[in-house]
């Protein structure tokens, strides 16, 4: 339910209470959504001892080292807003990262009552609507009726909030759960017992009972080191119909001739910028 680093909040599956427990050594490595096997150690405290196969992560990673930040999600909800102006390249890893695991996404536009910011972001976010990630426009902090399209579309979902810092993540937070800034403080003191808390992760059930969201640190980077170029390429919806139709097998799609894919960006069949963007990205590998 909660991870802040080897502090962990459990729902046992019999029920009752959330307990509290930790992972002893370095190989037992766990986050939010993952399914453990823990015993009750000596001390009074509880291990977790196992962690279960997962169906899919959330996960950023850099040369030196992979950070999973959720696991075994049904989707994600991915905030972005005009002011501050959201990051476009950052928004593409993030797809780029859930899309290689499989894991839907939902664009939440915010901040919908900016007017004039607002119509900059959503023609930005149709171009990710035509690719087929659904885009809902909100404005958790004037508006309450706009989030009513969301909670439909999380009931029954584990779902992961994610978003660069100032998105509005925390204000949609609590304008779904009204406790979460409480529960918040609880959880803070329960696991880091008076250390004084920075980031983690929790999950947070909505009122109807069935649905659930996962909070998530702000982030301002997004790195995908952990994705080869085969995995980034297919993880591009636009991309898919031309691959295969290069000049050349091993065409990398930056200046090769032939490109089939540098061709329709260049006649408008491929979004151009996301195009640009891609190149700088792909530079990784
Ligand atoms: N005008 C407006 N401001 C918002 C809205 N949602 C969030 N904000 C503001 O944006 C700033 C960042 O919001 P916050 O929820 O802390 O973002 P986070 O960093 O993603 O958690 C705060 O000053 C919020 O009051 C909104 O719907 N409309
Ligand atoms: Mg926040
Ligand atoms: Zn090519």
């Amino acid at each position: 339910m909660a991870a802040w680093g080897r502090h962990f909040l459990l729902a046992p599956d019999h029920g009752g209470e959330y307990i509290t427990a930790m992972t002893v050594g370095r190989r037992v490595d766990c986050v939010v959504g993952d399914h453990v096997v823990y015993r009750h150690a000596a001390n009074g405290e509880c291990a977790i001892e196992r962690v279960g196969p997962r169906r899919n992560r959330v996960m950023r990673s850099d040369a030196f080292r992979q950070k999973i930040i959720a696991a075994n999600v049904d989707q994600a909800a991915v905030l972005i807003s005009g002011y501050p102006a959201f990051d476009e390249a950052l928004l593409m890893r993030l797809l780029l990262g859930l899309t290689a695991e499989g894991i839907p996404v939902l664009v939440l536009v915010t901040k919908q009552d900016l007017t004039r910011t607002f119509s900059e972001v959503q023609a930005r976010a149709r171009v990710y609507e035509k690719l087929g990630y659904p885009m809902l426009p909100i404005s958790a902090l004037k508006d309450p009726d706009s989030l009513i399209p969301v909670r439909k579309r999380l009931t029954g979902k584990r779902t992961v909030l994610l978003g660069q810092s100032g998105m509005g993540k925390s204000t949609l937070l609590n304008a779904l759960v009204p406790s979460a800034g409480q529960q918040t403080s609880e959880i803070s003191e329960a696991l880091a017992s008076g250390r004084h808390t920075t980031t983690f992760s929790r999950a947070f059930l909505l009122d109807d009972g069935q649905s659930w969201l996962i909070d998530t640190p702000g982030f301002q980077q997004f790195e995908l080191a952990h994705l080869s170029h085969w995995q980034l390429l297919h993880a591009m919806p636009e991309f898919r119909p031309y691959l295969g139709h290069c000049r050349f097998n091993d065409c990398m799609h930056h200046d090769e001739p032939g490109c089939a894919i540098r061709a329709a960006a260049e006649q408008g069949r491929i979004d151009a910028h996301r195009y640009r963007l891609f190149q700088q990205l792909a530079q990784y590998d």
